[in-house]
């Protein structure tokens, strides 16, 4: 495949001299982004990351020591599939899109949009968690997890410079403009707009609003229009790690509180400078239900019609038996006369639900898992996750309020109650306090345990974020 040195890719961008110009033009905003709004302090540092270089199976990615601004974001989608066809919705089984059908040409503009604008919020909200790292392999994750929402955001601009012209140039601009937490500029969905300002809820976000990103990539995976479906399959590699970060995080910070409960046979774990488990429940709390709102509302149209139009489907579409969807309903907690009841709703105006509640499996998985851990320490305490209408801000539940355990509060019991439930001043003090530099060599915070192993066989101890020399 032919080959452009200054950006990797497989899509033979040597022979696409009018990509090349768009893309040129936008590296250096992108660079500004990054140096502005990229991790905080470490821009001169050389990190121990992998880069992508290739799809193979085996030996995409190359680990060495790089500095940030220097990595080398890639254009890579995985092989096409011959002869592949729509496999769900209206225009089942016509060959798959190569460009942009004119009549979904919006509908799908949006869609990368929306994915887009995901990748760089992640960073500028993480941009600051380098300074109280709990340890250089710590430090060095995360930075993997950045550089490659960076290579995310430069897949989703690839095909909008590719295929939507002016328009996409221009949107691709406005990813760089839109910043999380902005007051006249904000990130388009309500979560990459929160703060993630300490490493538990780090380690939440990669566990919990990371897997919305698995889970809606599977869904474009699955597009009629082949290229996005091809370019989401890729990023799929690359988001595994993410949730890996995220899933071992929290179980070392599990762990951690499990060592002191054995071993000091005293169950006040702040006193001996680690996070006890209730405040890990309430962390899940929080970023489970901020993430559940990503999947977008219970009923609705924009998912049927990105449904009928092939453009989004199911996780393992091809599991199902039926792909056009218009005969079956899907059950959706409603309260038609007072009370909560699971009504059917056209399984089509159902797919945001449909997704949700496969993701909603998979964290059910990761919380066994949790669990597990803290079986193995003999502890009775145990993680759960809260009902999906608890402390939604999008769709049907977002104007009422419940318990973690799905009954319906009124506004004045959640509010007395809402410490219960979510991390409070204190909580969020207490593991801020925590949150102090571990950057020698071999060394790790108290709040949080060792991993069971280093970054490419290599040794906890390794140096994976050096100082320039
Ligand atoms: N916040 O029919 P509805 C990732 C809006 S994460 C604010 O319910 P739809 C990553 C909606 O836009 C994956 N607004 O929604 C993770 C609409 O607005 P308009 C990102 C919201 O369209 C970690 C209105 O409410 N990828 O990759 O079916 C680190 C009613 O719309 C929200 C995608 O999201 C919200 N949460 O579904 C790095 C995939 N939810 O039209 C990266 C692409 C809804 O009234 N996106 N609204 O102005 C989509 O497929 C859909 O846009 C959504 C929403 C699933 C997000
Ligand atoms: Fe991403
Ligand atoms: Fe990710």
């Amino acid at each position: 495949m032919a080959s452009y040195d200054r950006i990797p890719n497989n899509v033979d961008l040597s022979g696409d001299k009018k990509l090349v110009r768009a893309l040129e033009q936008w590296l250096p905003d992108y660079l500004d982004w990054w140096h502005g709004m990229g991790p905080a302090g470490f821009q001169a540092h050389d990190v121990y990351l992998r880069t992508a270089v290739s799809v193979d199976p085996g030996g995409w990615a190359v680990y060495d020591y790089v500095k940030m601004p220097r990595y080398r974001w890639g254009i890579f989608l995985v092989p096409p599939e011959k002869d592949r066809t729509v496999g769900f919705g209206d225009h089942l089984g016509h060959p798959a899109w190569q460009e942009v059908p004119g009549e979904y040409r919006n509908m799908l503009r949006r869609v990368i949009v929306t994915q887009a604008d995901t990748e760089p919020a992640s960073v500028e909200q993480q941009r600051s968690l380098g300074h109280s790292g709990p340890s250089l392999y710590d430090v060095r994750n995360l930075f993997q997890v950045n550089v490659e929402e960076g290579r995310h955001l430069w897949a989703m601009v690839y095909l909008l410079h590719s295929f939507f012209g002016r328009d996409g140039r221009d949107e691709a601009e406005e990813l760089l403009a839109r910043h999380s937490g902005s007051e006249d500029k904000p990130r388009l969905l309500n979560v990459f707009n929160e703060p993630v300002d300490d490493w538990l809820s780090f380690f939440m976000y990669t566990t919990f609003t990371d897997r919305d990103g698995k889970y809606q990539l599977i869904a474009l995976g699955e597009s009629g229009f082949d290229p996005l479906s091809r370019t989401c399959r890729f990023m799929l590699t690359e988001e595994a790690h993410h949730m890996f970060v995220g899933e071992t995080g929290v179980g070392r910070v599990i762990e951690r509180a499990c060592q002191i409960l054995s071993e000091t046979k005293c169950d006040d774990v702040r006193a001996h400078g680690a996070i006890d488990l209730e405040t890990v429940q309430r962390y899940i709390n929080m970023w489970y239900s901020l993430s559940l709102d990503l999947f977008g509302s219970e009923i609705s149209t924009n998912a049927a019609n990105y449904f009928a139009a092939g453009l989004k489907g199911r996780d393992h579409e091809a599991s199902y038996g039926d792909h056009v969807a218009l005969a079956r309903d899907y059950p959706v907690w409603q309260k038609p006369d007072g009370e909560w009841l699971l009504s059917p709703v056209p399984i089509r105006n159902a797919m945001n639900e449909v997704l949700r509640d496969d993701y909603i499996k998979d964290c059910a998985r990761v919380l066994a898992r949790w669990n597990r851990t803290i079986e193995r320490y003999g502890i009775p305490y145990r993680l759960r996750l809260p009902d999906k209408r608890f402390h939604r801000s999008i769709g049907l539940y977002a104007r009422h309020c419940f318990d973690t355990e799905g009954r319906e509060l009124t506004q004045e019991e959640w509010e007395r109650r809402t410490s219960e439930f979510l991390p409070c001043e204190k909580d969020r003090a207490y593991v801020k306090n925590l949150m102090v530099p571990v950057h020698n060599l071999g060394k790790i915070a108290n709040w949080i345990a060792r991993p069971v192993k280093g970054i490419n066989g290599k040794p906890f101890e390794f140096e994976y974020v050096r100082k320039e020399e």
